[in-house]
């Protein structure tokens, strides 16, 4: 009886306590956006065409409500007024990205849209006035529809072109943007793009254009670091790192195959590309190489459908990030995949695994989304013990829902991740430095269009003036800002307390 009462008190006074951990004093919170998601101004003075705007004008039946991004949350026209609803909510920083065809309207570095350095200019020293630092992305999806002509990112040429239009945006932003992230998600923009048709410019090169994509993207960012390091560093003083998405896959089971599966999941679907740059050898994880080769020659490939490095490409690549940017949303379980399931080519018949998701999991508005917060810090100690504990900024977590203003279910998202990230920092050591939800505001949801919501501003699409609403999970962001706590009995006053 004794042992059972003193069992309990431990238990309790343990998980009250884990409650109480604050985030560390350094620690910096942002919110984020994506400029194709989010600007609007598709055509307005001299931006150039890019790959979603030519998907969603010729193609709008792959859009949930054939919707697009022309006028989005018109931030082309709103983002001064706009630092004021970022300054009330205290960030530290904003995650914005450049729309590259704003900057370059054809793509390349000869030709520079002076309305596009104009209204990035400005909206820096806005939020710079504000106390709000700029966390810039130089890439978020949006290719000039010109370079895709040219094939897009499976034409290796383009790696030279994105290091020029790195290069105008250090040259022309470096002074005052410190933090950088050259690209946000490669796979998931390769692999949508170029191996499910599920993002644009939705082609279905299974198995191969995917590589092909990632392979440009990795040497791409490799000569943006590498370019920043050996001429602006010295100078800007500032960082650049890469976004890289991944979710956690856990074994469906606990037999042997189950937790190979998993593995070979994580290391082919993250490791892609993480291994290149943050491991100690460099170039893609043994085991993907490995699998993608021989599944080619099965196939009956002359060569592996996985391009490889030279050895300067590995060593230009290795160690190219000053952060391990991550974004985080979801859990997988995976286990072996059947015989004679899939069709290969691809790139889940390479890994062997098969994921989904629990019947009991919570939902989202996402199919593909379920709350799952242990997830979240299993893959955040995965890090630390496959990449040495690198500092990690989580570039982006957040939830959908519909757009209700009331949105409990988001609050409780946002309280158990970042229970989950406050036991990943005090209790197993991870490097965690920075956290942003996703998103500032509701947004174009890319092939969901505006049916998915995962702001903090519930944006009114159908009034021409985008009015921005604050929902109640902005209020409860705020709270934690403010207090660095998850407080599960915060209620703002004008809204009727969650229940959880
Ligand atoms: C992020 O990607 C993006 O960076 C951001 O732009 C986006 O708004 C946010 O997520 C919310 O989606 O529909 O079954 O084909 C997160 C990773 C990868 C999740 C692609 C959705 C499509 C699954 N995303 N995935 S499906």
């Amino acid at each position: 009886m004794r042992l059972i009462l003193y069992i309990t008190t431990l238990l309790c006074a343990c998980s009250c306590y884990a409650q109480e951990y604050a985030f560390p004093p350094n620690f910096q919170f942002g919110v984020a956006t994506a400029a194709y998601q989010v600007e609007g101004g598709w055509n307005s003075s001299g931006k150039g065409e890019n790959i979603w705007d030519r998907l969603t004008h010729t193609r709008s039946e792959l859009i949930t409500d054939g919707s697009n991004g022309d006028i989005a949350c018109d931030t082309y026209n709103k983002a001064i007024e706009d630092v004021q609803l970022l300054k009330s909510l205290g960030v530290d920083f904003y995650r914005f990205s450049f729309s590259w065809s704003r900057i370059l309207p054809t793509g390349t570095a000869n030709k520079i849209n002076p309305d596009g350095i104009r209204y990035y200019n400005e909206m820096i020293d806005e939020l710079l006035a504000n106390g709000i630092k700029p966390f810039a992305t130089m890439y978020h999806w949006d290719l000039p529809q010109p370079l895709q002509e040219l094939g897009g990112w499976p034409n290796s040429v383009i790696a030279d072109l994105f290091a020029d239009y790195a290069n105008v945006l250090y040259e022309n932003f470096g002074d005052r943007i410190k933090d950088w992230i050259t690209f946000n998600e490669v796979g998931v923009f390769c692999g949508g793009g170029y191996e499910s048709a599920s993002m644009a410019p939705a082609y279905n090169g299974a198995g191969f254009g995917v590589y092909l994509c990632g392979h440009t993207v990795l040497r791409a960012h490799g000569k943006a670091y590498r370019l920043y390091e050996s001429k602006y560093k010295a100078s800007q003083g500032g960082r650049v790192g890469i976004t890289i998405d991944s979710g956690w896959y856990e074994p469906a089971s606990e037999s042997p195959v189950d937790i190979e599966a998993a593995e070979t999941a994580i290391q082919m679907g993250f490791g892609w590309f993480a291994h290149p740059i943050f491991s100690t050898d460099g170039d893609y994880p043994p085991v993907m190489k490995q699998r993608i080769a021989q599944k080619s020659a099965e196939e009956g490939f002359s060569r592996s459908r996985l391009p490889e490095f030279t050895s300067e490409e590995i060593a230009e690549i290795r160690g190219s990030s000053d952060f391990f940017g991550l974004n985080h949303y979801t859990t997988n379980r995976c286990t072996i995949i059947p015989d004679g399931w899939g069709t290969p080519p691809s790139q889940w018949t390479d890994a062997g695994a098969l994921c989904s998701q629990d019947a009991d999991w919570e939902p989202s508005a996402s199919s593909w989304l379920k709350v799952v917060p242990w997830g979240f810090r299993k893959l955040l100690v995965w890090i630390k013990n496959e990449y040495n504990n690198p500092e990690v900024v989580v570039t982006e977590n957040g939830f959908s829902d519909r757009g209700e203003l009331r949105d409990c279910r988001r609050i409780n998202y946002y309280n158990s991740y970042l229970e989950q990230l406050l036991k990943a920092i005090h209790e197993d050591g991870c490097n965690v430095s920075g956290y942003t939800a996703w998103s500032f505001m509701d947004n174009f949801e890319w092939m969901r269009g505006f049916t998915e919501r995962f702001g903090l501003y519930y944006v009114d699409f159908n009034d021409p003036n985008r009015p921005r609403t604050p929902k109640m999970s902005y209020y409860v962001y705020k709270n934690i800002l403010a207090t660095k706590r998850v407080d599960w009995k915060y209620s703002p006053d004008s809204f009727d307390e969650c229940e959880f």
